[in-house]
């Protein structure tokens, strides 16, 4: 007799929504796993910048609009993965047609236009999107990333996004997204940042906490230190990119060709605990997003370490459910 397994999304389901970072090549290949236990997807990156705008005066949706038919058909909510960030966004963007800099105001226009445009396709089809992504340094002493963004806009370039944003979709939930998201310093940064928007009236509805996490880092202390503070925002909680990578950050070996027996059963240990202390903060963390959905593929293969193969999910190459999922049945 084979038993149906307990669907992740119900096991969750007084407590957040349950998703996964999907692709157009994954809602194929992972199709079964994603139906049965989420009720939330991401785009990896098709809705990224460089892929939904790739020139000033083009547009590309169809691979953005596949994930989006596809949550539509499976009843899944979507979130929406990103505006604005350092990161995939092409040079032209930030250049006049003869290669000079632009100029804060028509880079403005183009950011509005740019998130009018996504916005307005996907009206009513994203609930909550990541507005700006990463604009926090992980550098001490220094409190914005330098970008092109913030060099030729300033640092009201956060604002401004979202402000557009939420004139664009009043009804979507606006997030700010970010990682290292416990490194004390760098936590208290995020919250000044979000501290200071709010105080001005910016519109903001909720810190992305991005999750990529390994077997050891960051402490289950850390974790409750930072929720408590960024809760004590008022704003909602997402963890918007979980996985719990095999490797500490330390450690670059490329030998092994499968998880150790220990790994998985560390790893186990380690989603357990990571559950149960997001479960006691339900109140403020809505949702729970995973990078990816199985082993067969992750992001993680090729960072930080180009080529060498990760195990970060619940599920493995095979789709099977790894002692990880199975530690998760007994939380209560
Ligand atoms: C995240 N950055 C991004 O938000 C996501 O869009 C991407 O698919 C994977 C990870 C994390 C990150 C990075 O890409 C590079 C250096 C540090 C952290």
């Amino acid at each position: 007799m084979t038993r149906k397994l307990k669907e992740l999304k119900s096991l969750f389901k007084d407590d957040f929504l349950i998703g996964a970072a999907v692709t157009p090549k994954t809602i194929d290949s992972q199709k079964e796993l994603i139906v049965q236990h989420f009720n939330s997807i991401t785009a990896e990156n098709e809705m990224k910048f460089e892929r939904v705008h790739p020139l000033e005066n083009q547009y590309s949706f169809e691979e953005a609009d596949k994930l989006i038919e596809f949550a539509n058909n499976h009843k899944l909510q979507m979130r929406g993965h990103t505006l604005v960030w350092h990161n995939q966004t092409p040079p032209w963007m930030f250049e006049q047609s003869d290669g000079s800099e632009l100029e804060r105001e028509a880079l403005l226009s183009r950011m509005k236009a740019h998130i009018d445009t996504v916005l307005n396709r996907y009206y009513g089809k994203i609930y909550a999107w990541d507005v700006v992504n990463e604009a926090i340094s992980d550098s001490d002493g220094q409190f914005l990333r330098d970008s092109k963004w913030r060099d030729i806009i300033g640092d009201d370039f956060i604002e401004k996004a979202f402000t557009y944003a939420r004139a664009a979709d009043p009804n979507a939930l606006l997030f700010y997204n970010d990682y290292n998201e416990f490194v004390p310093e760098k936590r208290d940064k995020i919250y000044q940042l979000m501290k200071s928007m709010i105080d001005k009236g910016v519109p903001i509805d909720g810190i992305g906490l991005q999750g990529h996490w390994n077997l050891e880092y960051p402490s289950i202390d850390l974790m409750k230190e930072g929720i408590e503070k960024y809760a004590s925002l008022g704003l909602q909680l997402h963890i918007t990119e979980l996985d719990v990578s095999m490797f500490l950050h330390e450690d670059k070996r490329t030998d092994l060709q499968a998880p150790t027996k220990e790994m998985l059963e560390l790893q186990a240990i380690r989603y357990k605990e990571i559950f149960s202390l997001l479960k006691e903060y339900r109140k403020h963390i809505t949702s729970v997003t995973f990078w990816g959905v199985a082993d067969d593929y992750t992001w993680l293969d090729n960072f930080p370490v180009r080529g060498r193969k990760n195990w970060p999910f619940l599920f493995d190459q095979f789709h099977k459910p790894k002692q990880s999922y199975h530690e998760l049945l007994k939380l209560n």
